[in-house]
């Protein structure tokens, strides 16, 4: 296939002023009528023809300014027109079939109701068209479909005009006055129902905000609303930025390729990032809708108003709008949680990626398949770098940088160096050096040291930014860390400090300390880099207790159960170093456990062991068994030691009645937690404290937490359990899929035939992406089961990407990184996984997604 590189831009020979779009709906016949106003771009090759992208459709008809024309050829999947003139009326005819369309872009059939997916080249599975974001028109859709079947028919922009036809058909126009890119078109043809409110921006425009959803669902419609007048109105206090249109939509479809799609005015959501009660949706639930429908919602600005030029800008939009997000959540929550919980998503999805063979820039140079690169890299760390950008200009700066971008940009299709350009000039930061952020891959490692002599402590740090593959040399990049310097008797440091590690290595030097400080350093993740910083447990330990940052504090924490984890897997514990480590551990958990100052949405943050991947990424190679039995021994030991106080947290949670405000999720979320340990420590008292949580539930929160820990649990508790909870939640897909998930996730010792069960059970389902995930997904992050020794884990996932290719290439694709990740796994494993992927690139009709993935990933 093809590699399409960043350097090779061209702009569009053609422009798109205007478009109309003709549909005459049904569900396994849809008619698409096209109409371009078609323009010579003054800034384009002059090319005389008209390139129009489509995929898997053919030409019905053809005319030029109204004439039927034979002159019009196929170049692979595209259609090119010869055009003498600088602008022509050019009118296409095709059609598509939704219900077969299980790859679910372009027009596609979920539930009976028709839905769009475009982004990122879905549209030209519509029709013919130049579908690049670069290419802006003002779209007018005229849709017709059977009443019955169609009831509710939704585009972007507003309703302009509806009516009925005498045989039982009826129509409606939409006209979205904002040019767009096609990736941003959508529309919903259906049986749904509207939670209506509206939401009145600075500048007083009404807005008609509906949630749409099936019959039946309406009910669980509210949070999601909530969260989407909460993000209106934190837009304009945060960015300035207001609502423009007097209608926004959002539509929750089951069969979703991933989480929701910010067209323009009628955002297409996954149901999972929609539908909320306390009853069928858990505290993250609830915080994921929050977070996604902000994200969707802010993308109207960082996004939509202004697009990106071309693909390899993606992070313009994406990690500008994640940072959005993350910042938002943190306003409506826990700024201290937020950022924990963001930073473990980085770790335990980017980390990796950036280790592996699919290491890229957050602005990649070239790709083959566009939608491989929706990645924690362009999303999770592209959102990093523009919050460093903001950790160095302050708050203030920062939001005059992003003013400008606005007003500069607005109605363009933009470029990564645009945003920085404006943010160097608003924010007044030399960003010269800093763009390295955008074209070097790899994680930065930043080596420190603390000395002291006399009344001096001298910070010494160097760093190297590993070779990644396409780049094996790296530069040095500014990392801008905040830092405290802890004086180990009063226990406080001398103020926060912003330092900038500019070069290959630097030295800082602070005066008036007669003792060695405590060095609390990247405090609040201030950069995305690791730190290789050896110091003894017990710095560790006064951190976890008194950093006054809830991030360094956090950190703390980690580090000292990585230290001792990544020494006791590698061999180099002998029984009095264990002894010691566990010691230190046990001081700062206890410390955590039992802290008054704590609230518990915190403590449940600290009490989090650190993920086996992330594990995994402290060492070359590692040994997965090794790292799961000895993560599992420590938690064994503190559910031992701190069987009590453990036992005292886990009642004093239950007695919290349900409510979401803060106070009750805390306790919900320690309430988990201490479950998981006592489970660990006492298998039988575990047991016994779960099944009276889950039978005395009110809340999905406790339920699930409850069957988590009973389905890795060899107990009979077990099965009754959850078979009530499948009898109990059958109608609702997105309970079952927790039910998959919990069960493929879990570390019992027979998960593996669990998840072979489930893959044949009548709720299983390929053509579903949620439920797919929620089965295979949950089996590939589970390192017990992924890493089994016999190497089932990895045929398992092999077979899935095999089989699930020819049905949904995207989501297929997604699978494959976890293989990728044999370099770095012990040799037996390793080979097996390679195998894995080497029959997989034997398939001879390999989609473009998986085929990319698979030889990145071997080569
Ligand atoms: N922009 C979409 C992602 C589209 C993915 C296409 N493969 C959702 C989002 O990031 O908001
Ligand atoms: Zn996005």
């Amino acid at each position: 296939p093809p590699v399409i590189r960043r350097e090779d831009y061209q702009p569009p020979a053609w422009l798109v002023p205007e478009t109309g779009l003709e549909f005459t709906l049904g569900i396994d016949a849809t008619l698409v009528a096209s109409k371009l106003r078609v323009v010579r771009n003054p800034d384009g090759s002059g090319d005389a023809v008209l390139r129009l992208n489509g995929d898997q459709i053919v030409p019905l008809a053809v005319r030029v300014d109204g004439a039927a024309v034979n002159d019009w050829r196929l170049d692979g999947p595209d259609l090119l027109i010869d055009l003498p003139g600088a602008e022509h009326l050019v009118e296409v005819e095709t059609q598509v079939n939704p219900a077969a369309n299980s790859q679910l872009m372009g027009l596609y059939a979920s539930n009976g109701m028709l839905c769009t997916q475009c982004e990122a080249e879905g549209f030209r599975r519509i029709t013919f068209f130049p579908d690049r974001p670069d290419v802006l028109s003002t779209y007018s859709v005229r849709m017709t479909g059977d009443k019955g079947t169609f009831p509710i028919l939704l585009s972007n922009g507003n309703c302009t005009a509806q009516g009925e036809n005498a045989d039982g058909t009826h129509w409606a126009e939409w006209h979205d006055p904002w040019p767009k890119p096609s990736y941003l078109f959508a529309l919903v043809a259906g049986e749904l129902v509207a939670n209506h409110d509206t939401f009145t921006t600075t500048s007083g425009r009404k807005v008609d905000c509906n949630i749409w959803v099936r019959p039946g669902d309406e009910d669980r419609t509210q949070h999601a609303m909530d969260s989407l007048i909460a993000s209106m109105k934190w837009d304009e206090e945060a960015f300035g930025r207001e609502y423009d249109l007097d209608l926004f939509n959002i539509v929750a479809v089951s069969d979703f390729n991933m989480g929701a799609m910010e067209n323009k005015g009628l955002n297409v959501f996954n149901t999972r990032y929609v539908l909320a009660d306390p009853e069928t949706a858990t505290d993250a639930d609830y915080d994921a809708v929050e977070g996604v429908i902000g994200h969707e919602y802010f993308h109207n600005w960082s996004g939509n108003r202004i697009t990106c030029r071309d693909w390899f800008q993606l992070s313009l939009k994406e990690g500008f709008t994640v940072l959005r997000d993350q910042l938002f959540s943190a306003d409506m929550g826990s700024e201290a949680v937020k950022r924990i919980e963001d930073v473990r998503v980085l770790r335990s999805a980017q980390f990796p990626e950036d280790s592996g063979p699919l290491a890229h820039p957050i602005r990649p140079d070239s790709y083959q398949e566009i939608s491989n690169f929706y990645t924690a890299t362009v999303y999770n760390k592209g959102a990093e770098v523009i919050r460093m950008m903001r950790t160095m200009a302050g708050p203030q700066q920062f939001r005059k940088g992003t003013d400008l971008y606005f007003d500069r940009h607005d109605g363009e299709a933009a470029t990564c160096e645009d945003f920085v350009r404006s943010m160097e000039q608003g924010s007044g930061l030399d960003l010269a050096q800093f763009r390295l952020w955008y074209s070097q891959a790899g994680t930065p490692q930043v080596a420190v040291t603390l000395k002291h002599e006399g009344t001096t402590a001298t910070l010494h740090l160097s760093q190297t930014v590993p070779p990644t593959p396409g780049q094996p040399e790296k530069q040095p990049v500014p990392i801008p860390l905040r830092i405290g310097l802890f004086d180990r008797e009063s226990k406080e440091h001398t103020g926060e400090q912003l330092i900038v590690l500019t070069k290959a290595s630097d030295t800082f030097v602070f005066e008036d300390f007669a003792k060695l400080p405590v060095l609390s350093i990247n405090r609040g993740f201030s950069a995305p880099v690791s730190i290789e910083f050896d110091r003894p447990n017990e710095d560790l330990v006064f951190l976890a207790a008194h950093d006054d940052d809830p991030f360094a504090r956090y950190e703390a924490m980690q580090s000292l159960v990585v230290q001792h984890l990544v020494a006791a897997v590698s061999g180099g514990l002998n029984d009095a170093a264990r002894t010691a480590g566990r010691a230190a551990i046990g001081q700062a958990f206890a410390a955590i456990v039992t802290d008054p100052a704590l609230d518990d949405l915190m403590r449940g943050e600290l009490m989090i062991l650190p993920a086996e991947s992330y594990l995994a990424e402290q060492m070359l190679i590692a040994d997965p068994g090794a790292i799961h039995a000895e993560r599992e021994a420590l938690k064994a030991w503190l559910g031992c030691e701190y069987a009590e106080a453990l036992g005292a947290l886990h009642d004093r949670a239950v007695g919290v009645p349900y409510s979401r405000d803060a106070a009750a999720r805390g306790a919900r979320k320690i309430k988990s937690q201490a479950l998981g340990y006592i489970a660990a420590g006492n298998k039988a008292e575990g047991a016994r404290r779960a099944i009276a949580q889950y039978r005395s539930a009110d809340n999905m929160t406790d339920r699930q937490g409850a069957l988590l820990i009973l389905s890795s649990l060899d107990v009979p508790e077990r099965e009754e359990a959850l078979a009530d909870f499948h009898a109990r939640y059958e109608a609702n897909a997105l309970v079952i899929d927790k039910w998959f998930s919990l069960q493929a996730g879990s570390f019992h010792p027979d998960v593996l035939t669990h998840i072979r069960e489930l893959a044949g059970h009548p709720d299983f389902t390929m053509t579903n992406p949620n439920r797919v995930r929620a089965l295979y997904m949950a089996a590939a992050v589970n390192p017990k089961a992924f890493h089994d020794e016999s190497g089932e884990g990895y045929r398992l996932i092999g077979d899935l990407i095999r089989r699930l290719d020819p049905i949904n290439p995207q989501t297929a694709a997604r699978f494959v990184p976890s293989l990728g990740r044999w370099r770095r796994i012990e040799p037996v494993r390793a080979a097996m996984m390679r195998e894995e992927l080497q029959k997989t690139a034997a398939e001879p009709d390999l989609s473009r997604d998986v085929r990319e993935q698979v030889t990145k990933s071997l080569g």
